[in-house]
């Protein structure tokens, strides 16, 4: 049985999975905690999948969910957390982390250990909280993100100060409540802010973290044009729904 699952997707990561799930593994270990890895690659064409297969015969916890093809960073998410409901017993926290090392491994078991001492249903690795920071060098993209930021607590109404964070702990118990309703949400990157937007709803208690966020170290960036532009549109037609509502 394990308390933690990671799920990690990932599309073209084979440099970094081959580093940060041993790295994963043992400062979740070091902290106390039974974690497992549950990496949803789509059959990545650098060979992502057959190094987690490898590294899952060598690490006890690290696990493999395969898809047929790319189908979207939410999509993957919600894949993952359906198996871990299904398959997995019974588990404390759910973590959401990226393969490339923006975010450092060293800081979940502080996430974990402020949810679980705080009695939080939601603790989001922050950028814009003090001790957090992006060390991104593109102004456009620290634009980007500060705009997205923006309109997402505009239209969600959710008070946090980083609600496009891509790592996350939430806890199984009041995912469970709002499963059903994933299905419904988007398969790409705006995912993140529907899927907060949900829990926000159902009541959880929301909490920060201070994220030193880096470049990505390995690989390319999966981040385009349509997913800025599906964000946007989101973003408005629900602070459309919520005035009209
Ligand atoms: N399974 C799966 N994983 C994906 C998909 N798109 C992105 N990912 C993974 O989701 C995580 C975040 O994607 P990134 O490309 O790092 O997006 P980003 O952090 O906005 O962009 P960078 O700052 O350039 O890294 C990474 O682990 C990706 O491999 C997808 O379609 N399917
Ligand atoms: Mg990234």
């Amino acid at each position: 049985m394990f308390e933690v699952v990671v799920v990690m997707p990932t599309y073209n990561e084979v440099e970094n999975v081959k580093e940060i799930i041993p790295i994963l593994i043992d400062v979740l270990k070091k902290a106390g905690w039974r974690a497992s890895v549950l990496v949803v690659d789509d059959s990545s064409p650098d060979g992502t999948a057959e190094v987690v297969e490898e590294l899952s015969k060598k690490f006890e916890g690290v696990k493999l969910l395969k898809r047929p093809g790319k189908l979207g960073l939410g999509s993957a998410y919600i894949d993952g957390f359906n198996y871990i409901n299904r398959e997995m017993g019974y588990v404390e926290f759910v973590c959401e982390m990226d393969a490339d090392f923006s975010h450092p491994p060293e800081i979940l078991p502080h996430m974990l250990d402020l949810a679980k001492r705080g009695g939080y249903d939601v603790i989001i690795a922050s950028r814009y909280i003090e001790g957090g920071r992006w060390e991104e060098k593109s102004i456009i993209r620290r634009l980007i993100s500060r705009g997205a930021n923006l309109l997402a607590r505009i239209s969600t109404g959710v008070k946090a100060r980083d609600l496009t964070s891509g790592y996350r702990v939430i806890r199984l118990d009041i995912l469970k409540k709002i499963i059903e309703k994933l299905t419904e949400l988007h398969s790409g990157y705006v995912f993140q802010v529907e899927l907060l937007y949900l829990l926000y709803k159902e009541g959880a208690k929301i909490g920060e973290y201070p994220l030193v966020f880096k470049p990505r170290v390995y690989g390319r960036s999966k981040l385009g044009k349509k997913e800025i532009i599906s964000f946007a549109s989101w973003c408005l037609k629900n602070i459309l729904r919520r005035i009209s509502s």
